[in-house]
């Protein structure tokens, strides 16, 4: 059997014929709409609101809900195979679909009455509505149950106060999920359902990142912001609420980041066959293979671990923790791919052309968001000792 060097454990073969054609149908669409915008939106810090619709019309956002909300009842390994596609042209993208589809289409769906299903999912799956996700604050980023953001009980509804920091895709958004204290519910942490436009609601965009920058980000300010009862999502209270839904992005981001590291080890290896000193290929001198060697032995193996994880999900056996390995492994294997994969190229490697160099600064941020990697370390920590290190 020969050896296939892009594809060296068969990954390909152990697909659906299902999962097969999303994913092709998602890496057609990052090569064509995707790569041909992405040098000037990061350079130019700049989000086009159109991609969501186009991510919409090709099948991308929302994969796994069911055909009724137009969506392609998809599994969640067709899910990661799609943010592997997508990330392979830029986190950032990546970024907008996963929080599109995990953070906000999901907790509708699994914590959303029939009512709010039927208003927000279908404007979410198609990518007529935007949506983005506020869990984290200025004083709450790993320690998300200290928030300071309280929904207080007023006639017929709630009135929501507090910020949120570091929010995706906020503000371009039509849809708010945001997590708050409720007075009414024994301050546990309730979702809430806000909508662009609602008097003291902003959502200020966070200027001057050095990393993701093709995916906008922002804050939520919430002045008081008054929600009729209809505006609470009844079937979830307390952290396991938004946990529920990062559990999700999470994994989905342990495919998605393997993605930006197989551009950068692809990019690399082209690099070296074509670029000559001392006389021959940079690929054909042993310390550059090595790093090849490394790239593709940890790309693989990560690989088949959102597969196993992503199959567990899909036959309803996964538990957290087993995200949390393929996050923080991945994230962490893909940043140092990167920033080899940068360091190969020499000083063309500094430049947007090569991007390898755009790879390593957003997946700063990937190793950072929805559980830095060291919080992962902990979380495992946790499991196999039965000892919390948080505190
Ligand atoms: P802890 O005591 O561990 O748990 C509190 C309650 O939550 C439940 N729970 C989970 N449920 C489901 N899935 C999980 N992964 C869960 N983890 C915890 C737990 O069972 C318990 O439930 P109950 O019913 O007993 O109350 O909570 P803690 O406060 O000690 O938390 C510790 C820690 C560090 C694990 C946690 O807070 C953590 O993971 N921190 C990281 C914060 C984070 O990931 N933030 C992400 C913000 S969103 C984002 O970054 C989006 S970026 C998106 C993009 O652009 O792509
Ligand atoms: P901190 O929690 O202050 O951590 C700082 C450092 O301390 C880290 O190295 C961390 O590992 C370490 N640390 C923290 N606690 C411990 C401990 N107990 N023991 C040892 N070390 C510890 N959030 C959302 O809610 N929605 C979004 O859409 C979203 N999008 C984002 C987009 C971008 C571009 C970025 C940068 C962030 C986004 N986030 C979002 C926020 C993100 O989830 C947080 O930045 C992340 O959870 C870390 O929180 P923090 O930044 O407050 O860092």
């Amino acid at each position: 059997m020969a050896f296939s060097w892009n594809d060296p454990f068969l990954l390909d073969d152990q697909l659906t014929e299902d999962e097969r054609m999303i994913r092709e149908s998602a890496a057609a669409f990052a090569e064509s709409e995707l790569l041909p915008r992405v040098q000037d939106a990061y350079l130019e810090e700049a989000t086009d609101p159109e991609l969501f619709r186009l991510m919409g019309q090709t099948g991308l956002l929302g994969v796994t809900l069911p055909e009724e909300f137009g969506a392609a009842n998809a599994s969640y390994v067709a899910y990661g195979l799609v943010a592997r596609e997508v990330e392979r042209i830029d986190s950032g993208y990546r970024s907008m679909m996963s929080v599109q589809s995990s953070l906000v289409i999901y907790p509708i769906y699994a914590y959303g009455s029939d009512e709010q299903k039927r208003k927000y999912l279908p404007g979410l799956v198609s990518g007529e509505l935007i949506g983005c996700f506020g869990l984290t604050e200025p004083d709450a980023g790993s320690d998300p149950g200290g928030m300071k953001t309280r929904a207080e009980k007023i006639e017929g509804g709630y009135r929501l106060r507090g910020s949120k920091m570091w929010i995706s895709n906020s503000p371009i958004a039509d849809i708010f999920v945001v997590w708050a204290k409720s007075e009414a519910h024994n301050h546990e942490i309730r979702g809430f359902v806000l909508e662009k436009g609602m008097r003291g609601l902003s959502a200020p965009k966070i200027g001057g990142k050095l990393s993701l920058r093709a995916s906008i980000t922002g804050e939520i300010v919430m002045d008081g912001v008054e929600v009729t009862e209809d505006a609470l999502l009844p079937g979830v209270s307390g952290l396991k609420g938004p946990f529920g839904c990062l559990n999700r992005a999470r994994y989905g981001i342990s495919w998605g980041v393997m993605g930006a590291a197989e551009d950068c080890w692809f990019r690399a290896r082209q690099y070296g066959l074509d670029r000559k000193q001392f006389g021959k290929p940079l690929a054909g001198m042993q310390l550059y293979q090595k790093k090849l060697a490394d790239m593709m032995t940890e790309i693989t193996l990560g690989l088949q671990g959102s597969l196993r994880v992503g199959r567990l999900m899909d036959e309803h056996k996964m538990a957290p923790e087993m995200v949390s390995i393929v996050k923080r492994n991945n994230c962490g294997k893909a940043l140092e791919i990167a920033r080899q994969a940068r360091d190969m190229h020499g000083g063309n490697g500094i430049q947007i052309e090569y991007h390898v160099m755009r790879h390593a600064q957003n997946l700063e941020t990937v190793n950072t968001y929805e559980g830095t990697h060291d919080v992962h370390a902990l979380i495992l920590g946790r499991a196999q000792t039965g000892l919390q290190a948080f505190f």
